[in-house]
């Protein structure tokens, strides 16, 4: 096991005490940065980018080199298990990702077979293997996959949506077929996570980002009782250290009773739910991680301390907050205000 120079992530997500709060921005990798486009630019597409462990690496430190973060993410998709698993994944600029070969019927869900990471996504963990070697020990390494749900709405619409017409009326007409296919994205969340753990991710989030599109009953039945069997199939310890499990469900403050009962560590908030009031539900079960609305980075300095000040406030003393967005950084954000927002945190949370 190779020391930790900064644990401060873990230590929060497993709500024990920091000298500061520990900070890290949701996209932090990406194309509010000029070197991610320049590279991107050099590497053709994104999923070249994604593909190559060298060029992934890379991404992944491009935001460490510019702001003091208290963690890295592997550069990479959510979609690179349904591209895994077939479909052909492929992006048009301005448009976001689509498949060649969305689901459609049964019989596509029936020639759907459980992601065997070491034979299908080696780039990924050679990326995550690559990455680690590449932080010596400076901060942890963040693995994640999107939910089961959230990946099945990209599969069955077969690009962004809006409205998730399609995999609503598979929820509504077929839900024995959503159900068949949960499952086996189910056991491909857990095949790539406990890779990405074993090749050294020491935490793990889940991004759960349509889980808010569904109603109360849906969410529970097709969202949340398959998070809960992934966290509970996890690899709990790695290199001698607890590998926490962050939840993030966009649009899910009213689950957060349900959602801190599933034996993860922390939950990803967004920015509509109120931070004190979720620590007073949740606080002495999981860690809170969020929750500035990313739109505030636009606005720079002026508005950026004030809200990080509130934030921080909200939360109150004590252990167990890590600080983030609500969702991800856009691409128009200056990195001066990313780097203020960083810097602010830390100076207004330090204990000394
Ligand atoms: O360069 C480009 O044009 C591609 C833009 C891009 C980037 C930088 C995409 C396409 N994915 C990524 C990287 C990415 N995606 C990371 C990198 C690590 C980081 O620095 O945080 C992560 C964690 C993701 C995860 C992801 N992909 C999510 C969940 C997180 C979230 O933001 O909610 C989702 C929904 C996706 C799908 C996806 N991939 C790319 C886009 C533009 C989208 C969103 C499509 C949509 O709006 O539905």
């Amino acid at each position: 096991m190779d020391s930790l120079k900064n644990d401060s992530l873990i230590r929060a997500l497993l709500r024990q005490p920091t000298r500061r709060t520990p900070v890290w921005m949701m996209r932090q990798a990406g194309r509010h940065l000029p070197e991610y486009r320049a590279l991107r630019a050099h590497a053709g597409d994104f999923m070249s980018l994604c593909s190559h462990p060298e060029w992934a690496c890379e991404v992944t430190l491009q935001p460490l080199q510019r702001y003091d973060l208290d963690a890295a993410i592997l550069f990479s998709d959510i979609l690179t298990i349904p591209d895994a698993m077939g479909l052909g994944l492929y992006f048009v600029e301005g448009e976001g990702p689509k498949f060649r070969k969305p689901l459609r019927c049964a019989k596509d869900v029936e020639s759907l077979q459980v992601l065997d990471t070491a034979k299908d996504l080696t780039y990924v963990t050679d990326a995550v293997t690559l990455i680690r070697r590449e932080l010596n020990g400076s901060v942890p390494l963040i693995g994640f996959s999107g939910s089961p749900w959230t990946l099945a709405t990209y599969m069955i619409e077969g690009a962004a949506s809006r409205d998730f017409a399609r995999t609503k009326s598979w929820l509504y007409e077929q839900p024995e077929l959503l159900h068949q296919l949960l499952d086996i994205l189910t056991a491909s969340v857990i095949n790539y996570l406990n890779a990405q753990i074993l090749s050294g991710a020491q935490v793990i989030q889940i991004f759960d980002t349509w889980g808010g599109a569904l109603s109360d009953a849906a969410y529970y039945e097709f969202s949340l009782d398959y998070m809960q069997k992934v966290v509970s199939s996890l690899i709990p310890v790695n290199e001698g250290r607890e590998v926490p499990v962050i939840l993030f469900t966009k649009g899910g403050g009213m689950w957060l009773d349900a959602l801190a009962k599933t034996g993860c560590h922390a939950l990803g908030l967004d920015w509509t739910v109120n931070l004190g009031d979720a620590r007073r539900r949740v606080g002495s079960k999981v860690a809170l991680q969020g929750n500035m609305d990313p739109a505030v980075l636009r606005a720079g300095p002026a508005a950026i301390e004030p809200e990080v000040r509130r934030i921080l406030r909200s939360f109150g003393d004590g252990s167990g907050h890590v600080f983030n967005l609500g969702h991800g950084i856009t691409p128009d954000v200056d990195p001066k205000h990313a780097a203020f927002f960083v810097d602010t945190v830390h100076r207004l949370s330090n204990t000394g």
